[in-house]
């Protein structure tokens, strides 16, 4: 069965054994299952075939209830990606409302060669209204291949002002931080949230988190590798995503009520998102920003 729908989440199912579990909160992946794709990556084999390993990373304290947002998995940041910069945003929590929404799910999508997909409305409401004076309506489609996941969040301007928001794709990817690569980012200016935004230029062909790291890389590019050496590589490719930001707290993660004993250890967050500016709408107009995210 490709979809199982429940309460609280969907879970889209591959024929070749892949899966995935969003919940309806935030609309928000909180697994990942499938096989690696080559030999690129030391993949376990089962009697089966390739283990199914789970890609993503989240707490063991992680609230799933709704209470508040996921701590890992991929939370959607929007209309605001960190604190609110403009004042017609002061309203709005870290990281906007959406991630602590509960969206619709609307429709499951089966193509042969895409894979299944499922897909998730949020629309404008008395409680959004409050802190967020503009109509509109998103669309997240979370589509699942046999080594591929992707997510793709389009923004509709429904009301007859222009529409001003930021999105981010807020990936905990499951890993050991210790080792995590993630490239190319070499020359590409950074806003270094450890040194209060400071503005930098990443000098290093690797970039790693062995050291707390939060940094938002602008224009970086958009397609980019982590790796876990000896254990896994996986391919970010974005479309309209052109910034990301790089994230783990090493031991100031032990300040988050959500996060596990250690947690930090055992992710790494690769964030493709459209932060460095806002994107504007005219009434009627709409936006779209995609990842694609393949286990090689
Ligand atoms: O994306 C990195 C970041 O902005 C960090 O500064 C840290 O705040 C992280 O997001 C988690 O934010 P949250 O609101 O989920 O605790």
């Amino acid at each position: 069965m490709p979809v199982d729908i429940q309460s609280d989440r969907v879970v889209l199912h591959h024929p070749a054994g892949a899966s995935t579990t969003i919940l309806l909160y935030g609309a928000t992946v909180i697994s990942w299952i499938s096989p690696s794709i080559s030999g690129t990556s030391a993949v376990p084999v089962t009697a089966e075939g390739p283990a199914l390993v789970e890609r993503f990373f989240v707490s063991s304290l992680a609230s799933l209830d709704g209470s508040k947002p996921v701590r890992g998995g991929i939370p959607i940041c929007w209309p605001i990606f960190g604190q609110p910069s403009r004042e017609e945003n002061k309203a709005l929590k870290q990281h906007g409302f959406a991630r602590s929404s509960v969206w619709k799910y609307e429709e499951t999508v089966l193509d042969a060669r895409e894979g299944v997909s499922g897909r998730f409305i949020l629309e404008n409401s008395d409680q959004t209204d409050k802190l967020f004076p503009h109509p509109f309506k998103l669309v997240y489609t979370v589509t699942l291949a046999e080594h591929q996941l992707t997510t793709s969040l389009r923004v509709h301007n429904t009301g007859s002002a222009p529409l001003a928001f930021q999105a981010l794709l807020h990936n905990y990817f499951k890993g050991e931080s210790s080792i995590a690569q993630v490239q190319p980012l070499k020359g590409v200016t950074y806003r270094d949230k450890v040194r209060n935004m400071v503005e930098d230029v990443e000098t290093r062909e690797i970039v790693d988190v062995r050291e707390y790291t939060d940094r938002v890389y602008e224009a970086a590019g958009g397609n980019y590798t982590l790796s876990f050496p000896r254990s896994v590589h996986i391919s970010i490719k974005t479309h309209n995503l052109p910034d990301v930001t790089v994230w783990n707290p090493q031991e100031t993660g032990s300040s988050m009520a959500d996060m596990e004993p250690n947690g930090w250890a055992h992710y790494v967050c690769v964030e493709p998102g459209y932060v460095k500016q806002f994107v504007e709408l005219k009434q009627g107009e709409e936006w779209w920003g995609q990842q694609v995210l393949t286990v090689l």
